[in-house]
This record gives C-alpha cells, sequence and structure tokens, in this order.
C-alpha cells in the first residue's frame, strides 16, 4: 500500500539570480513510516517547479530555477551537523561532527581570546548577495554590535560597487534599475553593454523584444555572446571592442551626440549640473581615434550614436523610450566606476532618465540590491546611510540601543580584506586574524584564488556558514549548517527595487539552523545586551525602522501587504511624498499582472536624489592601460547558463552538472592555429598568478586576441586562478575581466594530472 499522499503548493521566488521569477513549488509528502534515500532525517518531499506569472518572468524560468527545488530534497552532501575540524596523527585534516552548544562555545571562546589579543577589527565577516534582507540586516548588526568590528563587507563588492559608486554619484542614489523592467518592452532602442542576459536571465530577455522588432538591440560585447546572437537578422547590431575599450567607446558615443546636436539642451539646463565638463572630456575622443583605441569601426560608432540619438529625440516628443544597460563585462574593471559613470551620462545627456527610458545596471545576485542597502558593505549602514555620517550612526544607534560612538567606522574592502587576511609582516598581524562567512564561496570567486586559500589557511579561525561543503567551507575550522530558500521565510529585492516574500515551503533537515538563530546566540555567547531576534518578520519590522527617513526607506511596506499581492518598490516612506498607492486620482497603478503598486516603481521623474535635485555629470578622462605583451591575450571570465557563480549549488544537480562538467576556454580558430590548440583538447592558460587548465571549445564569435573562460569550477579548473588583485580605486570593485595571459596545449602529463 502506498503511504498517503498530500500535496500542496506554495508560491515564491528563485533561489538564484537578481530577476527572482516567481514560481510555484509542488509539494507532495509521504508522511508515515517512510525512510529517506540516506535515511537519516524524515523523508524528502517531491518537489516539481513551475513558473508563475509574474511581471518580470510571465511564466518563464530557466534551467537552473526549473531544477532549484532538487536541491531541496535529501541529498548525501547536504550539511546536517556542525562540523569541526581536526588533525589526526598522520597530520591528516578531517571534519569531526559536533553538537551545537560546543561548536557555538568554541567559536565565541575563539573569537573573544582573538579580539582580547589583537583588537577587536581582527574578526571579519564576509556576506553576500545570496542572503535575505533580514539575515543582511542581521549580520551587519551582528558585525558592528556584538563583535564591535568595523571589518565587514561582502561578495556584492566583486558584482555591484562600481554601477553603485556611478549611480550614487550621478544620480544621488543607487537602485539597479530606477524604473520597472517591464517599461522596456516599449522600447525602440536598447543600448546593452558586458551583459549576456540571454543565459544570465533568460526569461529577461522576452522585454527586449520590442527593440528587437524595431532593429533596436544594439550589444557591446568581445564574444558573440547569446544575447549578441539575438541581434542578428534584422533585430539590431552587435559590437565587439576588445575587453576594457567600453570607456572610450561610451566617450566616442557621447562625441558624435554632442557634435551633431543630439543631445537635449532643455533637459540638461534644468535637471542637470557640470555638462560642460564632461562635453569636454568627450572632445579628444571623436571615432576615428575611438576606433584606434578600441576596435570597433568609426563607422559604427556614428551608426550607434545617430540610432540612439534620433530615438532620444523621437522620445522627446512621445516616442517609444530609449534604455542604456550595463551588466559586469563593463563594470569588473580597473576603470569599471568611469565606466558606468559614462553609461549614464550618455543617458543623461539624451535626456531620458525620469520618463524617457533611462539608465539602469542590471543587478545580479538574488538579493544583490538588498544586500547592498542593508547594512552589510565595509561603508555602510542600512537604508544606503553613510557610516561616516553622523546623523546615520545616531539613527541606527538609536534602532540597535546602543551609543552612536560604539558604531564601528568604515572597514576595509573585500578584496583588500581577503588578500590581507592571515598575513603577517615584522611588526606583527596584517589583517584580520578570523573570519565568518555567510554566503560566498570565495576560495572560488574572489581574484588570485590561490593567495586567498592560502590566507584562509593561515587565519586563526575560519567560520563558514553554507548548506553543502563549499570550497571555502572544507578550509574551515567549524561548519554551520543552515537553511536553504524555501526553508525559510524572508525577504528580497529584486534588481528593479521590487520588494518580494521568500516562503518556507518545507521543513529543514534536522540539524541545521537559522542563520538569525546563530547570530542571536552567538551575540548572547558573547554577552551582548542588544536584541537579535530570531523570527524574520520581528527583523523586518527593525528594518522598517532602521530605514525610516534613508534613500532606501522601506518604513511603509510590511510584510502583509507583500503577501496580499501588493508590488512594493523602495522608497516608500511613511512621511513624505505620497505613494503610487494613495497618491493617484482614479486609484493605485497596476502592474502588468494586476498587483497595485505602492512605493515607487519610476524614479528621478522629476527630481534626482542630489539635494539640489539635478544629475551630477563631470570630466571622466580615461586612465590608459598597458596593451597585452606580443604573445599574450586578454584573457575575460563570465557565465554559463546552467551554473550560478562558484557552482556549489549548481554542480549539485545532475542535469546542469551533466550540462557543463568542467571548465573550457573559449577560443577563436585562427588563434587556436596560432598556438597549436585543437577542438576538445587541454589547454594550459597562464600568467605569473597561475595556471588554469581547461578544455578547448573554438568560437569564430570571439575576437582572435581574446578568450573567455567561466568561473564556476573550483581547483585547477578556477578561472581566478589568473586574476590579479586590481581594483577600481573608486569602488574597489576587482578587474574580472581583463588578464593579460598566455595559452599553449597541456603535456601528456598535465593533461594526465
Ligand atoms: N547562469 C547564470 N546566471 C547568472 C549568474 C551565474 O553565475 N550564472 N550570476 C548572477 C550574477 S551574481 C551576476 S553579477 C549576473 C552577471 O550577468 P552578466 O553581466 O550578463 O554576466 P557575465 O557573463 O559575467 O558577463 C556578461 C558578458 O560580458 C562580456 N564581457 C567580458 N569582458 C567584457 C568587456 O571588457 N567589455 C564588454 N562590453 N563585455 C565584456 C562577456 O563576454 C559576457 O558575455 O548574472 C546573474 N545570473
Ligand atoms: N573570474 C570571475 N570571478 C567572479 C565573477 C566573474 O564574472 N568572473 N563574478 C563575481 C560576482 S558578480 C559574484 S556575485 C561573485 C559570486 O561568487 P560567490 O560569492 O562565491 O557566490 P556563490 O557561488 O553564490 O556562493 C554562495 C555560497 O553561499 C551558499 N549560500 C547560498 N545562500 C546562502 C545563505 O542564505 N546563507 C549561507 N550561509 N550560505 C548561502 C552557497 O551554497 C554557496 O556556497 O563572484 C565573483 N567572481
Ligand atoms: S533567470 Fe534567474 S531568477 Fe529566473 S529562473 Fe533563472 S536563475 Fe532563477
Ligand atoms: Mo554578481
Amino acid at each position: 500500500m502506498p503511504a498517503h499522499k498530500t500535496t500542496r503548493e506554495v508560491g515564491t521566488h528563485c533561489p538564484y539570480c537578481a530577476l527572482q521569477c516567481a514560481m510555484t513549488l509542488q509539494i507532495t509528502e509521504r508522511p508515515n513510516g517512510a525512510v529517506t534515500v540516506d535515511g537519516a532525517g524524515p523523508a524528502s518531499p517531491e518537489i516539481t517547479v513551475q513558473g508563475a506569472e509574474f511581471p518580470t518572468n510571465r511564466g518563464r524560468l530557466c534551467r537552473k530555477g526549473s531544477t532549484a527545488a532538487e536541491l531541496l530534497s535529501s541529498r548525501h552532501d547536504r550539511l546536517r551537523s556542525p562540523l569541526i575540524a581536526e588533525t589526526d596523527d598522520e597530520g591528516e585534516r578531517g571534519f569531526r561532527e559536533a553538537s551545537w552548544e560546543e561548536a557555538l562555545d568554541h567559536i565565541a571562546d575563539r573569537l573573544r581570546s582573538i579580539q582580547a589579543a589583537h583588537g577587536r577589527d581582527a574578526v571579519g565577516v564576509f556576506g553576500s548577495g545570496s542572503l535575505t534582507n533580514e539575515k543582511t540586516y542581521a549580520l551587519g548588526k551582528f558585525a558592528r554590535v556584538a563583535l564591535g568590528t568595523a571589518q565587514i563587507d561582502y561578495n556584492g563588492r566583486f558584482c555591484m560597487s562600481s554601477a553603485a559608486k556611478a549611480s550614487t554619484e550621478v544620480f544621488g542614489l543607487d537602485r539597479g534599475l530606477p524604473f520597472p523592467l517591464t517599461d522596456l518592452d516599449a522600447a525602440c532602442t536598447v543600448l546593452l553593454l558586458g551583459s549576456n542576459v540571454a543565459d544570465t536571465m533568460p526569461p529577461f530577455v522576452q522585454h527586449l523584444e520590442g527593440a528587437r522588432s524595431k532593429g533596436g538591440l544594439i550589444v557591446v560585447d568581445p564574444r558573440r555572446s547569446t544575447t549578441a546572437e539575438l541581434t542578428a537578422e534584422g533585430a539590431g547590431l552587435h559590437v565587439a571592442p576588445a575587453p576594457g575599450g567600453d570607456l572610450v567607446l561610451l566617450l566616442a558615443l557621447a562625441n558624435v551626440l554632442f557634435e551633431e546636436g543630439y543631445t537635449d539642451q532643455r533637459y540638461l539646463a534644468q535637471r542637470v549640473s557640470g555638462t560642460e565638463e564632461f562635453r569636454r572630456s568627450t572632445a579628444a575622443w571623436w571615432p576615428e581615434r575611438a576606433q584606434a583605441a578600441t576596435g570597433v569601426g568609426a563607422d559604427q560608432i556614428r551608426f550607434i550614436a545617430r540610432r540612439l540619438g534620433s530615438a532620444a529625440v523621437r522620445a522627446r516628443h512621445g516616442g517609444d523610450p530609449v534604455f542604456i544597460l550595463t551588466g559586469r563585462g563593463v563594470e569588473q574593471h580597473r576603470d569599471g566606476t568611469d565606466t558606468a559613470r559614462a553609461a549614464i551620462s550618455l543617458a543623461l545627456i539624451l535626456g531620458l532618465p525620469g520618463g524617457r527610458g533611462g539608465y539602469g545596471t542590471l543587478t545580479g545576485q538574488g538579493n544583490g540590491q538588498g544586500g547592498r542597502e542593508l547594512g552589510q558593505k565595509s561603508d555602510q549602514l542600512p537604508g544606503l546611510r553613510s557610516i561616516t555620517s553622523p546623523t546615520d550612526r545616531a539613527h541606527i544607534a538609536e534602532v540597535w540601543g546602543v551609543a552612536p560612538d560604539s558604531i564601528p567606522g568604515p572597514g576595509t574592502p573585500a578584496t583588500q580584506l581577503l588578500h590581507t587576511m592571515g598575513t603577517r609582516t615584522e611588526k606583527g598581524p596584517e589583517g584580520i586574524r578570523a573570519l565568518l562567512v555567510h554566503g560566498s564561496n570565495v576560495a572560488v570567486s574572489a581574484p588570485d584564488s590561490s593567495r586567498v586559500l592560502q590566507n584562509l589557511r593561515a587565519l586563526d579561525l575560519l567560520v563558514v556558514a553554507d548548506f553543502f561543503l563549499s570550497e571555502t567551507a572544507a578550509e574551515a575550522d567549524v561548519v554551520l549548517p543552515v537553511l536553504q530558500w524555501a526553508e525559510e521565510e524572508g525577504t528580497m529585492t529584486s534588481l528593479e527595487g521590487r520588494l518580494l516574500r521568500r516562503r518556507r515551503a518545507v521543513d529543514p533537515p534536522p540539524g541545521s539552523r537559522s542563520e538569525l538563530w546563530i547570530f542571536a546566540e552567538l551575540a548572547r555567547r558573547l554577552g551582548t545586551p542588544t536584541g537579535f531576534p530570531t523570527d524574520p518578520a520581528e527583523v523586518f519590522e527593525e528594518i522598517r525602522r532602521a530605514t525610516a527617513g534613508a534613500s532606501a526607506d522601506y518604513s511603509a511596506m510590511s510584510w502583509e501587504l507583500l503577501d496580499t499581492g501588493h508590488a512594493g518598490y523602495w522608497p516608500h516612506p511613511t512621511t513624505g511624498e505620497p505613494s503610487a498607492d494613495t497618491g493617484r486620482p482614479g486609484g493605485p497603478e497596476l502592474t502588468s499582472t494586476g498587483e497595485p503598486i505602492i512605493g515607487t516603481p519610476r524614479m528621478f521623474t522629476s527630481r534626482f536624489a542630489h539635494p539640489d535635485g539635478r544629475a551630477a555629470l563631470r570630466g571622466i578622462r580615461p586612465r590608459g592601460q598597458a596593451a597585452p605583451g606580443a604573445a599574450e591575450l586578454t584573457f575575460t571570465t563570465g557565465r554559463l547558463m546552467e551554473h550560478y557563480q562558484s557552482g556549489n549549488q549548481t554542480r549539485r544537480v545532475p542535469a546542469l552538472d551533466a550540462a557543463h562538467p568542467q571548465v573550457t576556454v573559449q577560443v577563436h580558430p585562427a588563434t587556436a592555429r596560432q598556438f597549436g590548440l585543437t577542438e576538445h583538447g587541454l589547454a594550459v592558460v597562464e600568467n605569473a598568478q597561475g595556471a588554469l587548465t581547461a578544455k578547448v571549445v573554438l568560437d569564430a564569435g570571439i575576437r582572435a586576441d581574446t578568450i573567455f573562460s567561466p568561473f564556476h569550477f573550483g581547483g585547477r579548473g578556477a578561472a581566478n586562478l589568473l586574476t590579479r588583485g586590481l581594483t577600481d580605486p573608486d569602488s574597489k570593485m576587482p578587474e574580472f575581466k581583463n588578464t593579460p595571459v598566455r595559452i599553449r596545449p597541456a603535456t601528456a602529463l598535465e593533461a594526465a594530472a
């Protein structure tokens, strides 16, 4: 007799990227007497996933989303107990299972003694854009209040910091898309720089259909990516500058727009400052000069500028909107902030932001937006508040119930934190001595990963919270098993600044604990008088108070409204400007699926976020870069459709693993001939940092001077063995997309290793 089955449905959002596609989980549970595959814990539910009706994904999911529930089912490699590292008599390192009591006591003891010996800032905390808003907020508070350390930063430093910095400087505020994603549908022209949405957010592509049908999708990428392919057959244009050429390309586009009179003089006079300064800095970049620097033809530069310019002129008279969007391809560079600034400046001189289209950056991680505004960045407090502003500090101190002076100042940005941790000089320890990691696999995803691995091993204490043993967790002194997306409640903020409810759908495996509970337990052991609520709804109430009056204001949002199908876009203040819900004659504005909108779906419609209400342009001058040597190629990195980030989740899904089981290097056929490489043979890519062994994939769509690998693999297949620790001076974002390397066939010995 089969056990009695019950099936129920839970509506939630995908665990992976910032598009946060809506999905329905259908959960079938067999209660009585069923045993799990591995004998540990209750029967695993069968879960199927279906895309749900929602404005951004409209029922569609990518392959990662549709297989996401496989990781919720009981699996042999799911972490089920805290682990403490031990070395046996032969010197072999291993883990033993420990109780929560023992693991947390041990961590608290070690933290206390490390801080007593080396000071409070000797302990670092590393967070993530994968954490819910509630966990992000609690992590920042835990670091500053319970540990009293300034040293907290997160993986969004690798992802969003350049575009965030540029938006903050030019617009006065950073919301990835300052308009709903569905506004793109009406566009006649979209300039998409360094983003491969067709692989990184497949359901997004439907919002490019409008521009494609009008021949207006322009993709800038050194590869003919899946997205660049969307420009074929009259749908638009693909241009392929050499990596690092984007800034000059953008300045050259601006040069043509100024020269040929396409700029919006009225808009600039009323809403923008610094135009003349910006114009002067573009004067040196006439198309022929830019052609020599970027490899994009002067004719193509003029063509793109005229297309943008004439479309913007039509938009001024009620025509279709025009958008300029950037992704990691142009942002993960030493000049990523300047490049994002140039893209925003281009949108401004055309008069686009605030109604006729505009600029947006495509946020990457599931909670990449909430992650960068709720206080885990080294220089930030919740609400996009500044950690150096006395009024911001006072507001947060009041909410936390601590003295303003007790809140530490700015800490060290991620790359520098990881590259100095555990190191010593003659004068003593250089960087932090202990690190707590929540939601990142830095041993794979940080630049110059062999240095990061070496430094992780030199720490006095490494604690990693994860649900699977990542390459980083494998190095830990203590591993803490935590909950996955559908095992806990919370909120996420998507790439369009929209708050979403993430719902608990299944019970977590016994032995794992929520991170909110871990923070509360550690804080108690460290003797912190301040409360750390363990209920996410309670934390959300605190977030509302902490962000009240800040630029990322969540104060009028509530879980009840989100639960009853309201679409909440921040800022949604309790005071000040009325929300779209209450302020519109004729009732609330609705999303394309009929949900009433609360908060601010479109920003900058009447003013920018600087005190004078104007957007702030200024001059941008490329700093110049050394050209690669004669035998060198430019190594750039990025993503495959089937894997997510460091691959710690997707490499465990059989179908995704089978689609891409090992690291590849994409090479132009002419380059392969030049260097003696054969298709599907193994190549060694190397430089002073290290060497990567990868399977060769020939592709005539990539520039001959450039090669590409995904960064989803660890060990000898980690692309970050080659990337350097170079960072953008303004944002401290690392350069993942422009590394000089050499390439050669692997020797028989290397191939066998
Ligand atoms: N499948 C999948 N989807 C994801 C993720 C994932 O890991 N896997 N991660 C999520 C996250 S966190 C992020 S940040 C986003 C990232 O999303 P994207 O920004 O779309 O991702 P990337 O593949 O890193 O880079 C995009 C493109 O930039 C190009 N590129 C490389 N160098 C340059 C350059 O110098 N100039 C220009 N113009 N282009 C260049 C690459 O060839 C690539 O096609 O994706 C999110 N979605
Ligand atoms: N060469 C190269 N390197 C890159 C990039 C690139 O384009 N090229 N892109 C960069 C970018 S944009 C990003 S965003 C980073 C991402 O790289 P990582 O920061 O390494 O991100 P993930 O692989 O998503 O790591 C998340 C880890 O946390 C776990 N996890 C997921 N959710 C939670 C949670 O709620 N709590 C806890 N405790 N753990 C959780 C997962 O199992 C996984 O082990 O990589 C960067 N590195
Ligand atoms: S596009 Fe992103 S959010 Fe949507 S299903 Fe794929 S990974 Fe999930
Ligand atoms: Mo990212």
